[in-house]
């Protein structure tokens, strides 16, 4: 089932979420809800608050080749565990902040240990825009957006563009 993605300012995107405590069929049917929006907005990645679950759940997938297999993930109470000091510079959008996009920098290499739907604990290195991304959705889950990243002139106008958006969204409903 496809959810809709909540919009910036909202006060969900700024909170930080709990832990998933035990995997259900619940939190199952989630990761394939999550699945199924990321897909059909598209985007790469995404985060339970951006749905209004605040949970710590991300989902991924950020095969490049249209032609390739996909490699959906769900990882459930993410962490990081090493970040490498190289770092890498990725023009980051966010499906909560249609259309705008800014320079951010993070560690170019991540290691990321989580749980898997089937209650497995997995540990694996991230790089390229798997780890951009990876480091963009567990950012979510503590209440930060990439415009956090960036200076505060430009926050405040990606800011008020958006109030502008829901404003007209609220008037007239696509
Ligand atoms: O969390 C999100 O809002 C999803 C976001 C993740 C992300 C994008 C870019 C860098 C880091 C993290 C997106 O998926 S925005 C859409 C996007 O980047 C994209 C959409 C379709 C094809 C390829 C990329
Ligand atoms: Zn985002």
């Amino acid at each position: 089932m496809i959810r809709p993605i909540l919009i910036h300012p909202d006060p969900r995107l700024k909170k930080v979420c709990p832990p998933v405590e035990s995997i259900t069929d619940e939190i199952r049917a989630l990761g394939r809800d999550m699945l199924d929006t990321m897909y059909d907005a598209p985007g790469v990645g995404l985060a339970g608050p951006q749905i209004g679950v605040m949970k710590r759940i991300i989902t991924m997938d950020c095969t490049k080749d249209p032609e390739a297999a996909p490699q959906p993930m769900v990882l459930v109470n993410p962490e990081i565990t090493w970040s490498s000091d190289e770092g890498s510079t990725y023009e980051e959008g966010c499906l909560s902040i249609p259309d705008q996009y800014a320079e951010v920098e993070r560690p170019a290499r991540v290691r990321v240990r989580w749980t898997d739907l089937e209650g497995q604990e997995r540990e694996q290195e991230f790089d390229g825009l798997w780890a951009t991304c990876v480091q963009h959705e567990i950012d979510h889950l503590n209440g930060k957006l990439f415009i956090d990243h960036i200076g505060p002139l430009k926050r405040q106008m990606i800011t008020r563009k958006m109030q502008k958006l829901k404003r007209d969204r609220a008037r007239d409903p696509a």
